[in-house]
């Protein structure tokens, strides 16, 4: 045990951004603080305005062409990069809205690399030389407008680090494939059996785990059809899946009485 936790590459992360404080939180708590003081990962972020030479560290300009707002301008990207570069294990990466869909799938990749230096963008973007010109792959985290590439930054941090070996526990890790096995979780219950009128499902308490693995595949399927029938319609079901499924669009199509309705308003992406 002892000899393979030597062996253990070490996984380094260098950030580049405008906002160093953003990280400092985040970073400091939970497997993402374990993990840096196993030594299991090393996470280091810098400033980049201390790759700017003028004497007001100016970071940006206006874009060509005309337009709104500041563009972040290539060289202290480009001066940062090119100092904390690895050679050919370094993987760059820049967080923005044009990038391709950050995933599991895509954070199981990186998990196998070495070094990832990670660039957050700022303001109305960046000069397109940056991430052509660093060979960069551009990766956005969803479909929503944020302030800046820093809280993307931070999910493709733990999303990554939570796939390095020795990062979770050998428990935890078994279930790591929950979501990329392409449904969502069955509903969880603990006590009390009876909250605030609403019971826990009678079929968890019945010592009947043959019955409670059937209930629990069920109402995964039940809940990826009504939340995410795109992961539905990618899942691998076997023939037993395939009999739940058409047990619940039964159920579904008169559904049950006492259940609070959703909100719709709030749970349809409009
Ligand atoms: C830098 N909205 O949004 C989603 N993934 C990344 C981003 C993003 C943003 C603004 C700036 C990244």
């Amino acid at each position: 045990m002892l000899l393979r936790e030597a062996q253990r590459a070490l996984k380094r992360f260098d950030v580049l951004t405008l906002f160093p404080g953003i990280f400092r939180g985040p970073l400091q708590e939970s497997i993402l603080r374990r993990a840096q003081e196993g030594g299991l990962v090393e996470i280091r972020v810098h400033d980049l305005r201390s790759w700017t030479r003028d004497r007001h560290h100016v970071v940006d300009d206006e874009p060509y062409g005309g337009g709104a707002g500041m563009v972040l301008k290539p060289e202290p990207a480009f001066e940062a990069v090119d100092e904390l570069r690895q050679g050919p294990k370094s993987t760059v990466i820049v967080l923005s809205p044009q990038g391709v869909p950050f995933s599991q799938g895509v954070a199981e990749r990186l998990a196998k690399e070495d070094h990832l230096i990670l660039l957050c963008g700022r303001y109305e973007g960046f000069d397109d030389r940056i991430p052509r010109g660093l060979g960069a792959l551009e990766l956005s985290i969803g479909d929503y407008v944020l302030t800046g590439g820093e809280i993307p930054a931070l999910v493709l941090l733990d999303a990554v680090t939570r796939l390095t070996p020795g990062v979770l526990g050998d428990s935890t890790s078994s279930q790591t494939d929950s979501f990329s096995a392409g449904l969502l979780e069955y509903p969880q219950y603990t006590r009390p059996p009876v909250y605030r009128g609403m019971a826990v499902p009678p079929i968890l308490l019945s010592g009947d785990h043959k019955a409670i693995a059937r209930w629990r595949r069920k109402e995964a399927i039940r809940r990826t059809l009504e939340r995410r029938p795109d992961l539905l319609a990618r899942a691998v079901l076997s023939e037993l899946d395939r009999a739940l499924l058409a047990e619940v669009e039964e159920e579904e199509a008169a559904p049950s009485e006492g259940e609070p309705r959703k909100n719709e308003e709030l749970t349809t992406d409009h």
